[in-house]
């Protein structure tokens, strides 16, 4: 039998169409008929099926016995994980229990929209998450500018002539904030009609390869690109005739581009200031043109200024919120407006500090970066409690083997996660909710992300059996139990939590999208619903993008602020900053990997090793470096030692190394992932590195130094 369903593991959406023979999966495919991804999928989408079925996978809660971990039922373990939060609240004070939120969380509509109700009921200020270590800085430039943090325009590619993607690479990664499975045939398609793809990466990577151009730019500059990029445009003036006519500030913005001259940022960046202007002309030549920019330039020294100027750009260039360039998508469920508390909040900055080094709190939360810290200093407000779920800080966040020690400090940790890993191995009790196939699914993230409009719900493939619960079920038991601790357990509190217990996950859902744009408005007999989506098991085409920016920002804000006093207060900072010493240390990703995880399927691990530093020769042969060669890489913060892989990929001076692996400490259930076990790039990472403004961590261009490892003492 075919069954048609989303894939959660990444931003694509890919739609599935998996083949089963009763309980076991026999066959996972790209669905042809899926409106959006049109039969793409990636090898991680079949790999659903080895997740399924993996025998490390947990089933049941653990708690620890001295340094074992042993099986307990769900009352026991659901008691226990909320009486040893509930004593380090009493005992230390609310905020000494601290929250940490991992991606998989977005991926997962039952931890999307119940997970954030466990840390409300901690009514902890320590709260934090995997967005301090990937899009903060999205989401501070989108609040600034579009009044809301969500509001995030992605490019148009089915239209646009003209595509600039700065450190990003959307063909290993299926696309970030920008849903868009299929990137290639999409890159290839603007290509054919007559368009351009320009990108600059200090890698020449596999979406360079496909590109009409690459620059190689020297990591962390590329704030001097876009300002100079962003002065040309206006100095030209093509795009100001239709700036959007809500925009203000130009002038202010003008003025604060002055000093970056196209020959100021060629010396900065390393490229040609011929090479910038002739970018800076096709991009303003263009009809329809977009610039995107990701993780190379959200998680760098200057990400708050590359996201804010990315906006800018798009808005001098006339490309901002009009056909082929940067749009809103128009979601089922849009989150900026979603009801019953769905929806995500407008945003905010600054509210309060991190208590060691006073980064600040942006949307709610502190930047992971000072997690670690907070543990290991003493004194008034000392974290001594956490709660993580669907994340793996040990291996994802900046100088992790700091924070790796840390943990072991605390006097109380809970784990939501099915895996006991790197991370959960610290924790007092695991709570391990239902693989993938056993949780609906529908996209509340990526829909409104996406680069054309569609909708979609996928039923729980397999019946998950009576001694497994979803992510929804674990948070509902520990709410109730927090609430009953505390003597908070009223009717109010009752009456919510029987009516959140009705709904569930699809209800929820249901719910929501009728009341949304495509709902009972726009039709009361045939508007959007569970039902409706139910019948159209390959999803719903909703069109293409449409210009919608000035209604999608009613209410939160009345312009499109071009120059937001923040962001341009913090260009001296780039200005006075010179660049670091040494080689540099950038990410990257592989199709056959996910983050820290899916590292335990065999399938995706086989084949070449993932886990590489790639070199360019000239920087491998100063150091007597050959392929395969094992190298000693050094930090502020640690070292690791690592195979070479050398290629005139890299750019001179720049070095790469994926993040995630590290799979080789002490109790780790993880069989197949241990015999890869990697190295983790973030031994190397420096939790002192972080864009100032925004707080979230500058993992790329981080100094390191490297040797042969056998020529080290
Ligand atoms: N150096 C460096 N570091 C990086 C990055 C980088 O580019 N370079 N990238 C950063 C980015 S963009 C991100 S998003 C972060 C990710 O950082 P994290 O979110 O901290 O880590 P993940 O690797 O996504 O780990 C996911 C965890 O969730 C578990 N899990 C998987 N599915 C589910 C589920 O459905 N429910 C629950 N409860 N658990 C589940 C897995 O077992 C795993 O333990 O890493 C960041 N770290
Ligand atoms: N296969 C796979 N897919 C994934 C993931 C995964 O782990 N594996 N993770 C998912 C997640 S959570 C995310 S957030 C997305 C991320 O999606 P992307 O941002 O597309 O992914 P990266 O491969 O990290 O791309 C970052 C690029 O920035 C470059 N770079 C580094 N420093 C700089 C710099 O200073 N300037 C410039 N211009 N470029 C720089 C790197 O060389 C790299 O090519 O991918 C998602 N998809
Ligand atoms: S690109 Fe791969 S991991 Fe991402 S949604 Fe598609 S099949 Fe799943
Ligand atoms: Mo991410």
């Amino acid at each position: 039998m075919t069954h048609y369903r989303t894939c959660p593991l990444c931003e694509a959406m890919c739609g599935l169409a998996i083949e089963t023979e009763g309980e076991r999966v026999t066959s996972i495919r790209g669905d042809d008929a899926d409106p959006l991804s049109r039969g793409y999928l990636c090898p991680k989408g079949p790999a659903l099926a080895a997740l399924h079925e993996d025998p490390d996978r947990l089933r049941r809660p653990l708690k620890r016995e001295g340094d074992r971990f042993v099986e307990v039922g769900w009352a026991e373990a659901l008691d226990l994980a909320a009486e040893g939060l509930h004593r380090v609240q009493q005992a230390r004070g609310r905020d000494a229990v601290a929250t940490y939120l991992g991606n998989p969380t977005i991926h997962s509509p039952g931890a999307a929209m119940f997970t954030p109700m466990i840390v409300k009921a901690l009514r902890t200020r320590s709260r934090f998450s995997a967005t301090s270590v990937d899009q903060l800085a999205h989401h501070l430039a989108a609040h600034w500018v579009f009044g809301h943090q969500f509001l995030l325009p992605v490019p148009d590619l089915a239209r646009t002539e003209h595509l600039l993607i700065l450190g990003a690479n959307p063909l290993a990664s299926n696309g970030s904030l920008m849903t868009a499975p299929g990137m290639r045939a999409r890159l290839k398609a603007i290509r054919a009609r007559g368009g351009r793809v320009v990108v600059v990466d200090p890698r020449r990577t596999e979406t360079a390869e496909a590109a009409d151009a690459h620059h190689a730019i020297r990591p962390g500059t590329d704030a001097w690109l876009l300002a100079a990029l962003t002065r040309y445009a206006i100095a030209h003036g093509r795009g100001l005739g239709r700036l959007a006519p809500h925009a203000e500030r130009l002038e202010v913005l003008r003025a604060a581009m002055a000093p970056f001259t196209v020959e100021a940022a060629a010396a900065q960046t390393g490229l040609e200031a011929s090479a910038i202007e002739a970018m800076a002309d096709a991009l303003c030549r263009a009809d329809r043109a977009v610039v995107y920019g990701r993780m190379g330039l959200s998680t760098q020294r200057f990400g708050g200024i590359c996201q804010w100027l990315i906006h800018a750009l798009n808005a001098v260039t006339g490309n901002l919120d009009r056909e082929g360039g940067a749009m809103l998508p128009s979601p089922a469920i849009d989150l900026v407006r979603a009801p019953f508390g769905l929806g995500i909040g407008r945003g905010s900055y600054g509210r309060w500090r991190s208590r060691v080094r006073g980064l600040p709190e942006v949307g709610g939360e502190l930047p992971v970066a000072v997690l670690a810290e907070e543990i290991l200093t003493e004194g008034e407000g000392q974290l001594r409690g956490l709660l993580t779920s669907a994340g793996n800080p040990v291996l994802s966040t900046p100088n992790g083997g700091q924070l790796d020690r840390a943990l072991e400090e605390l006097d109380f940790m809970v784990s939501v996660d099915f895996y006991l890993n790197e991370t959960t191995r610290h924790a007092d009790v695991i709570l391990p909710p239902v693989s993938p196939l056993e949780r609906p699914h529908y996209d509340l993230a990526f829909h409104q992300l996406a680069v054309h409009n569609t909708a979609k719900l996928s039923d729980p493939l397999f019946e998950a059996g009576p001694d497994a619960r979803q992510e929804w079920q674990i948070a509902l038991g520990l709410i109730e139990r927090l609430g009953r601790l505390r003597g908070r357990w009223g009717l109010k509190e009752r009456a919510r939590h029987a009516t959140l217990a009705r709904l569930g996950v699809t209800g929820m859902i249901d719910v929501a999208l009728r009341a949304g744009p495509y709902g009972l408005r726009r039709s009361p007999t045939d508007g959007l619903s569970a039902a409706k989506l139910r019948r159209h098991p390959h999803g719903i085409d909703l069109g293409p993008l449409v210009p919608r920016l000035p209604e999608a920002m009613e209410g939160f804000a009345t312009r499109i602020d071009l120059a937001p006093g923040a962001f341009v207060d913090d260009l001296a900072r780039l200005e006075r900053e010179p660049p670091e010493p040494g080689l540099s240390l950038v990410g990257r990703r592989h199709l056959r990997s996910n983050n820290s995880w899916m590292h335990n399927v065999e399938k995706l691990m086989a084949g070449k090793a993932i886990c590489t530093l790639q070199i360019h020769p000239e920087d491998a042969a100063e150091r007597s470096l050959t392929d395969g060669a094992l190298a000693r890489v050094r930090s502020r913060v640690g070292e690791v030692e690592v195979p070479v892989e050398v290629t005139d990929a890299m750019m001179r001076g720049v070095v790469s190394l994926p993040h995630g692996f590290g799979h080789g400490r002490e109790g780790v259930r993880l069989g197949v992932a241990r015999a890869h076990a990697g190295v983790s790039a973030n031994d190397l990472t420096d939790e002192r590195r972080v864009d100032p403004l925004t707080g979230a961590a500058a993992l790329n261009g981080t100094p390191v130094e490297v040797a042969r490892a056998t020529d080290v003492p």
